[in-house]
């Protein structure tokens, strides 16, 4: 392993101004965007669409530092030939891959999910590498709801993180560590404060035990916010306070940068709450995005399948990058979202 060019990775990852497009929905996930848009779930729609946003070529080359691609899409070829990997660098951006195989229930836990992928993961981290990606991204997911999060789902699912993260860098691929505590449920943000922080000291410490380099991972956590149905909604400034509160407590400064899931916060809620965490400043670590829907909810909508629609889809697109690259400085106005519209 060479670590020197691991953090040098996971740096440009997390540059200032610049931050992750989440590009890898699953074949079940996918579908249900383009359903949503009234878009058939072809092989080839789905290349068209994410060709799209890959030759947005100011989005990328400004605001995109990486792109976590889905397994199809590595291997994926552009309408012209020219396979998706080559656009993303020739953009200035940096392929990455997803290699968990999505979540199973967890035995003896009901309700709970563990995620799958270790078996032969060693093998296709080779070959992920082959084939240009520099990072990887699995996702734990921990649910909030009477009874749970129990310990034996934050346990082996932090557990199941570190082994990826230990395979990924013995392969020289940065791994970005997401463990996603779900905004789904009725409970407040002091709830989601109090889970994410077990689940976030419990990751770190079988990073630790696991031996995995800290200068060579990205964090990719969820915000503290309310649930989606709790009767009280903090504000953008308790969000930011109080995940930023969490953050010190829990992630070592030697961890270069943290990529922020959106987990179905509004695309403008997104930006604010991760510009007002930059506009605290004074961290450790750099502060940026990892979005996938905050990101493409605007462009799938205004593409909605058609050749037509390509422009406007990428000045969608470019907007919401251009945003959020404001917001990993502490730079953005919610005018400029006005201005925009
Ligand atoms: C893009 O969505 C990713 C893939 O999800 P599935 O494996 O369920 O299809 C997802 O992991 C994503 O990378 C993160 O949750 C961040 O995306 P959001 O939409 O929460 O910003």
């Amino acid at each position: 392993m060479n670590l020197a060019e691991l953090n040098k990775v996971a740096r440009a990852m997390v540059t200032p101004g610049k931050g992750i497009l989440a590009a890898d929905e699953s074949s079940g996930t996918i579908k249900k965007r383009f359903d949503a848009i009234s878009v058939e779930c072809t092989e080839d729609n789905r290349r068209d669409y994410r060709e799209l946003m890959f030759r947005t070529h100011e989005a990328m080359s400004k605001y995109i530092s990486g792109v976590i691609l889905y397994d199809e899409t590595i291997w994926q070829k552009a309408k012209d030939g020219t396979p998706l990997v080559d656009v993303i660098k020739k953009a200035g951006s940096i392929p990455g891959i997803k290699v968990d195989e999505g979540t199973k229930p967890l035995p003896n836990c009901p309700g709970e999910l563990i995620t799958a992928g270790l078996d032969k993961l060693a093998d296709r981290l080779v070959k992920y590498y082959e084939q240009g990606a520099r990072f990887a991204k699995w996702r734990a997911v921990i649910d909030i709801a009477p009874g749970i999060p129990s310990y034996a789902a934050i346990h082996t699912n932090a557990h199941a993180l570190a082994r990826y993260a230990a395979l990924c860098q013995a392969a020289q691929i940065v791994p970005i560590v997401e463990p996603e505590v779900l905004m789904d449920g009725d409970h407040d943000i002091d709830r989601c404060y109090e889970v994410t922080e077990f689940v976030l000291k419990e990751t770190f410490q079988q990073l630790y035990y696991q031996k995995v380099s800290l200068e060579g991972i990205v964090l990719k956590p969820n915000m503290a916010v309310s649930g989606k149905k709790s009767a009280k909604k903090a504000s953008v400034q308790e969000v930011a306070e109080k995940t930023v509160k969490l953050l010190k407590n829990c992630v070592p400064g030697a961890v270069p940068g943290i990529a922020f899931l959106s987990g179905g916060q509004s695309d403008e809620e997104a930006t604010a709450h991760l510009d007002a965490m930059n506009k605290i400043g004074g961290l450790p670590w750099n502060l940026t995005f990892s979005y996938g829907r905050a990101l493409q909810a605007a462009p799938q909508k205004a593409w909605s399948g058609k050749g037509e629609n390509v422009a406007s889809a990428q000045r969608a697109f470019l907007h919401r990058a251009h945003m959020n690259g404001l917001a990993s400085m502490g730079q953005w106005k919610s005018d400029l979202e006005k201005k925009a519209a």
